[in-house]
């Protein structure tokens, strides 16, 4: 089942200036940061605390890496703002099939690699109340 909230993922136009603010703000430190040419993004992970479960809670700040990305076509339609959210579960592919059985569309036909080496699936919003919803397996 899902056990947490593993992170909510933030769209921006600059990386480093959004980082530059988290830090500056409230004290986040950068721990992770990558580029994932498959999701069109350039991003950091910004840990907020440790889980029960031995995960973590996370922000995600997202900056496109081409104008056809979901997270660039999101900034030009809403400009800077929170993307999506996403549930942690030990076992992604039994989590999404079960959610797809509830008649969420699930746009990831077999989960992709998300950051650091997790897997991830993401949830139709039109199926979760306007809400872009990621599932994600830690690498482990
Ligand atoms: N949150 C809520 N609603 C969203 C949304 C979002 N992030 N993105 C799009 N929508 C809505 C739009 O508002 C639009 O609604 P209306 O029809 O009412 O106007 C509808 O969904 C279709 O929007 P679109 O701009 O035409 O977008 P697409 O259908 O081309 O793509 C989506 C939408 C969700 C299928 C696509 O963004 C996707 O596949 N996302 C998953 C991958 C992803 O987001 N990767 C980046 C993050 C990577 C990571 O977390 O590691
Ligand atoms: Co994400």
């Amino acid at each position: 089942g899902l056990t947490r909230l593993d992170h909510v993922g933030i769209a921006c136009r600059d990386l480093d200036a959004s980082i530059e603010f988290y830090r500056s703000t409230y004290g986040f430190e950068v721990e992770h940061e990558e580029v994932n040419e498959e999701q069109g993004v350039r991003e950091a992970m910004l840990r907020i605390n440790g889980t029960d479960d031995g995960g973590a809670t996370c922000l995600q700040l997202l900056e496109p890496t081409r104008p056809d990305s979901p997270v660039a076509k999101f900034l030009d339609r809403n400009g800077e703002g929170v993307h999506h959210i996403a549930f942690g579960t030990s076992d992604v592919a039994a989590s999404a099939e079960g959610i797809g059985e509830r008649g969420v569309r699930v746009l990831d036909e077999r989960p992709r690699r998300g950051t650091a080496g997790s897997r991830i699936v993401f949830l139709h919003p039109k199926d979760c109340g306007g809400v872009l919803t990621e599932l994600v397996q830690g690498a482990g």
